[in-house]
């Protein structure tokens, strides 16, 4: 990568004035977290598993045993991971709005270990840290990674599942409200670590650059994603990300 490229994001990164950071499974991935679309990649989540079966309600509703047993799986490993150097990095800048299709908690945690936990998470694709009722009564628990429980019932019947959002159903409709604010007003957009497949959420960065945002992209592959304002920086995000931010505070 070239060094004029990463002084040309900082200095961006210096001029903005409401920056945005949208994170995909990639932030994570330095912290042990799979990562979902990295067929090459043995710890891939779905090169082993077919996302679109298990990340569904149709899927649940036919195998809902194998669907929990693989977010348990999944669980276990995110009870055990800390935050990277990136998520750290992210969680240093004061007056950031981060945006993450995310189901981890690991950018809060690094929030909270820097003390700057007064910055928004917005988290488009929910979390594995609650279960809901799948009959939408409106029942709730947040869940301890450490020990989840296996397939239950509510109260009412429905199955308890975790509060993520699967493939065909809507985002939480105030935080993709939210999210799509900010990317209208953003003048610096920080894309990290997503393949930028998966819509609405990926439309966020068209978003951005559509109302004139800077946007730089960091990632491990090039995505050829070109326009006069937006810098492709490829690498590690734990690598770059401290790079980018070592002269802002
Ligand atoms: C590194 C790195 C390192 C690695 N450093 N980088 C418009 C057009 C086409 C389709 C649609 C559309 N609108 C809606 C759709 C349908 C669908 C969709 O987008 N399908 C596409 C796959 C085509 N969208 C939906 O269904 C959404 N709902 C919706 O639109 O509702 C309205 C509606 C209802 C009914 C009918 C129609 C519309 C919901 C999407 C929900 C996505 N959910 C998941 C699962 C969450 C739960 C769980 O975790 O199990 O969210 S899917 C999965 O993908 C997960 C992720 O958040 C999301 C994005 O993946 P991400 O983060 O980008 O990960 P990867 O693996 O793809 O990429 C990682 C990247 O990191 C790579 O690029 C690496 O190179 C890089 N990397 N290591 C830096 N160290």
């Amino acid at each position: 990568m070239s060094r004029d490229r990463l002084t040309a994001a900082v200095a961006k990164i210096a001029h903005a004035s409401n920056p945005v950071s949208f994170s995909g499974a990639g932030l994570s991935a330095e912290s042990g977290i799979a990562t979902f679309r990295e067929g090459s990649d043995e710890d891939a989540l779905w090169s082993r598993f077919d996302p679109q079966q298990l990340a569904s309600q149709e899927g649940f509703l036919a195998a809902p045993e194998t669907v929990i047993d693989w977010y348990n799986w999944r669980r276990k490993t995110l009870a055990g991971a800390k935050p990277n150097d990136a998520h750290v990095s992210l969680a240093k800048q004061p007056g950031w709005t981060h945006i993450t299709q995310n189901v981890d908690n690991l950018l809060e945690q690094a929030l909270e270990i820097t003390g700057i936990d007064s910055s928004p998470v917005l988290h488009l694709h929910g979390t594995l840290l609650k279960d809901h009722c799948n009959a939408e009564c409106g029942y709730e628990e947040l869940i301890d990674l450490h020990q989840a429980p296996p397939l239950r019932q509510c109260n009412c019947g429905g199955y308890m599942r975790p509060s993520v959002v699967w493939f065909g159903e809507s985002l939480p409709a105030q935080i993709i409200q939210s999210a799509v604010a900010q990317a209208e007003k953003t003048d610096l957009m920080l894309v990290v670590g997503t393949s930028a497949q998966v819509y609405p959420a990926a439309g966020l960065i068209e978003i951005a650059v559509s109302n004139g945002a800077e946007v730089i992209v960091v990632n491990t592959e090039c995505h050829g994603r070109t326009g006069a304002r937006v810098t492709e920086l490829v690498g590690e995000a734990g690598k770059l990300l401290p790079e980018l931010f070592a002269d802002s505070c």
